[in-house]
């Protein structure tokens, strides 16, 4: 082959034959399906190869500013499908598939699907790395390569049942181990002080090693020659084979020590929005922060010289969430213990370098380790957090002379522990909410006292998707639609699909939107029922609600409403509704009762009704089983509802719900997060608002007089189907397996307050909204044009729109030249 082949039908076809010849040995028809998919994997993977060493070398001579996004997450999905798209090579590979006799799909199939990631966060992140590259911005992802990601979720007598998901069992075909590059972290161990050339300088003893070893896996732009990298570290022990213990006879010690080493990397912690000052969860934060940073400042040292001044001009450090937080003090460690920099300089360099994103308010979710934890896993760290944390509260108690309670709140370490968040915010030079909502909370709430010392630190970036993954892979239905009628402009440019606002006015266009909608509903139906053996009609309304278990996203109201719709079947023979499927899907915490309640909750509303010949008509309820990526590409084309229930106030955005709108599903939600910028985007007639505001929430949650029983006592509705949780009409065998969910509705616990997050005082509210859905689904023309307009307007939530405004507010990276 030359030294850059071409890559058109006929070679992608004899390099996949090649392939299956030399590795396995086999023939296209001896190969097993997963043979045949690690062959195409391994050809697109060197089509990439092609494009990453122009790019490494562009980014050298270009000499161009970095960006490091360091995130414990990336939940990327399954990487094939989206390689070849942004290779722009999807038509070819079909081609030579046919020829060879192979189908697309079941080849796609077959790659293991990478979860390493809880939700909202992780996606965010892997949408970020592909705009990224797409917009040709020089990045590298930053992360924990997990041995197992996030839990496998089974469905067992309508409970959830944990497995573990081993991802790399059959091997990663996109990563690249780049050796070279390992690292050594160290913990525990001393610090000792001495005096050299008349500066103290601090140095570690004692400490144990763990070698960090990257992986790389390469990440390519849509239609550009910009490959960025995904560079996952993978903890590795020092002691490959210890012979000396082995010939004492003491292999066993040696294996364990091993074990305990290489742990570090083995599973993700599968809490969403749940601290627990877990070790192990520490020093994986510390593991990967800093790896990324010593690699960071070697490759900086390797291209601009042992000057470390221009560090911010050449690189930026961004942290997803608090978890990377240990980037600030590790990065004044190197600064001042390695590179001998004055602590001045240090702490300049340190806060123009580094970004912090918060993506949450939820107070049980603020990260906070027990400063002894600290100080016995990192005590170098704790002792640069100790003199971060002086020298900041002698700055507050200029400002605030005497206010030691504010202080207190402000303060890096306090009341025993390390506050994170206070550290990113005081030690970053910016800290952005993730919708315009979230940010105005970030500055007037959650960190009120910070905003009024260093407003310019402040501001909001609405989240985004990527396009690529979210409208042109998953719905090529609508895709080539869209081509047919206004062009194929916005594939480049995806504020183009305001041009197919004014189609919902065309007869024509609004038939063609609703038989792609249809196929998708077909198609998805079809892949759940092999999947999962469920039958459910494409005819009927699919509304859907798939998201993280979370007491605050309220699947609970949505269910109680479901149980409400069947109560009215069930006492009046007229009563009808639009036919309708409702469909959730939803992992929780394995530690969380309560949201494992609320699934076996759903899959008890579901039997109930599969037993009744009327509602059974008329209402269908699906569990999802393994809520993941790949269900998430085939369910997004086939929604025609989007539900987004959160109490307002407390969904710092969203993304699924921008998913749904570019799919064409309409929202009934509450304003909160990002809803509130949909519903600008759509008007209020092509969304479903409902529920308490934000500032309503905060208004009822101070004066502390909101009171659950009232509403139950006066609504008949909302009464008996609670009522019907504890009276043995649903789990008659065990009428006492909801009593607890009950109880928290009605009663609260331990000084809790009832209905913390207002199912109740939302629902009358809810239900109104969904008569008026119901009503409008019937009108075929009225909600065509609803759907319409929601793909139509659904531009800005591009994640690329969202890193052309970190760009230009945060990082100033310059694109890279095309050739
Ligand atoms: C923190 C400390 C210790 C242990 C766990 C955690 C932890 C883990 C996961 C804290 C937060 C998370 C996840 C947060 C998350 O996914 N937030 C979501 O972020 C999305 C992207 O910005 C938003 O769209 C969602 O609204 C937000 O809930």
């Amino acid at each position: 082959m030359p030294l850059m082949p071409e890559y058109n039908r006929e070679s992608i076809k004899t390099s996949i034959l090649g392939k299956l010849q030399r590795y396995d040995g086999c023939s296209l028809e001896e190969a097993t399906p997963k043979q045949v998919y690690k062959a195409v994997a391994s050809t697109v993977r060197d089509q990439i190869m092609q494009k990453w060493r122009f790019e490494k070398e562009a980014r050298k001579n270009e000499k161009a500013k970095r960006l490091y996004y360091l995130s414990i997450e990336f939940l990327t999905g399954r990487w094939l499908h989206n390689n070849m798209l942004n290779l722009c090579a999807t038509e070819d590979y079909k081609a030579a598939f046919k020829d060879l006799g192979i189908k697309m799909e079941d080849v796609l199939r077959e790659e293991p699907e990478p979860a390493l990631g809880n939700g909202g966060l992780g996606r965010l992140a892997a949408c970020f790395m592909d705009s990224l590259a797409t917009l040709d911005l020089p990045a590298m992802g930053c992360s924990i390569r997990y041995e197992y990601g996030l839990f496998r979720q089974r469905i067992v007598d309508g409970q959830q049942v944990e497995l573990p998901d081993s991802w790399l069992e059959y091997g990663n075909s996109w990563e690249i181990p780049a050796l070279e590059d390992a690292v050594e972290i160290h913990f525990g161990g001393t610090v000792e002080e001495e005096w050299v050339n008349g500066q103290l300088r601090a140095t570690l003893k004692d400490y144990k090693t763990v070698i960090a070893v990257p992986y790389d896996m390469p990440v390519v732009g849509y239609d550009s020659d910009v490959v960025d990298c995904l560079r996952m570290w993978s903890a590795r022990s020092p002691q490959r084979i210890d012979l000396a213990s082995f010939s004492r006879g003491d292999f066993a010690r040696a294996a364990e020590e091993r074990e305990l080493a290489e742990v570090i990397s083995k599973v993700l912690y599968p809490e969403d929005k749940h601290y627990e000052g877990k070790m192990l969860r520490l020093k994986q934060h510390y593991f990967f922060t800093s790896a990324t940073l010593q690699y960071a400042i070697k490759d900086y040292k390797r291209t601009y010289g042992p000057d470390l001044s221009h560090l911010p001009d050449k690189v930026a450090f961004h942290i997803n969430d608090t978890h990377p937080g240990l980037v600030i003090p590790e990065l004044m460690r190197i600064l001042v213990d390695e590179e001998g920099l004055s602590w001045e300089q240090a702490e300049d360099l340190t806060i123009r370098s580094v970004a912090y994103t918060n993506h949450t308010i939820m107070p049980e979710a603020l990260e906070r380790w027990p400063e002894s934890m600290m100080r016995d896993v990192l005590p170098r760290i704790y002792a640069i957090l100790q003199e971060l944390n002086r020298r900041l509260c002698a700055r507050l108690f200029e400002r605030f002379p005497g206010e030691w309670d504010r202080i207190g709140g402000m303060a890096i370490l306090a009341y025993d522990q390390v506050h994170m968040a206070n550290l990113c915010i005081a030690y970053s030079h910016s800290v952005n909410g993730v919708s315009q909502l979230h940010g105005e909370i970030l500055k007037e709430q959650t960190f009120h006292d910070y905003y009024t010392v260093m407003p310019e630190k402040f501001s909001a970036i609405t989240n985004g998707i990527t396009p690529r993954r979210w409208l042109m892979l998953a719905n090529p239905g609508l895709s080539s639609l869209l081509d047919e009628s206004i062009g194929t402009g916005w594939r480049h440019d995806i504020a183009e699909l305001r041009n197919a606002l004014p189609l919902r006015d065309d007869a024509a266009f609004r038939d063609a939107f609703e038989k792609v909608k249809y196929g998708n509903k077909v198609r998805f139906s079809e892949w759940l029922e092999r999947k999962q053996g469920v039958k459910i009609d494409p005819a009927t309304m699919f509304d859907v609600q798939v998201k993280r278990l979370h007491e605050y996203k309220r699947q609970l109201l949505n269910a109680i409403h479901i149980l409400v719709l069947y109560n009215r079947i069930d006492a009046d023979p007229s009563y009808e509704i639009a036919p309708r499927t409702f469909i959730f899907g939803a992992k929780a915490a394995p530690g969380y009762a309560r949201a494992k309640q609320i699934i076996r909750f759903i899959n008890v509303v579901a039997q109930l009704i599969e037993r009744h010949p009327r509602a059974s008509k008329m209402i269908k309820v699906v569990f999802l089983e393994n809520y993941d990526v790949s269900t998430a590409e085939m369910l997004m084309p086939a929604a025609e509802v989007s539900e987004q229930l959160s109490t307002a106030s407390k969904e710092a955005s969203g993304t699924g719900n921008m998913k749904f709108m570019m799919n064409g599903a309409v929202t009934i939600g509450t304003m909160d997060g990002a809803n509130v910028e949909i519903h600008d985007e759509v008007g209020i007639d092509n969304i479903y608002i409902f529920g308490m505001r934000a500032h309503e929430v905060e208004a009822l949650y101070a004066a502390g007089t909101y009171n659950s029983a009232l509403i139950f006592e006066t609504n008949q509705e909302i009464r008996k189907a609670l009522t019907m949780m504890i009276d043995g009409s649903l789990t008659p065998d065990n009428p006492i397996v909801f009593q607890d969910l009950y109880h928290a509705l009605l009663f609260g616990e331990y000084g809790n307050m009832a209905d913390p997050y207002l199912v109740l005082k939302d629902f009358g509210s809810y239900s109104m909204a969904q008569r008026r859905l119901n009503d409008d689904y019937l009108n075929r023309e009225k909600w065509l044009r609803m759907a319409i307009t929601n793909t139509a307007c659904s531009g800005v939530f591009s994640s690329d729109r969202t890193i052309e405004e970190y760009n230009s507010k945060i990082w100033h990276l310059k694109a890279l030249k095309r050739h």
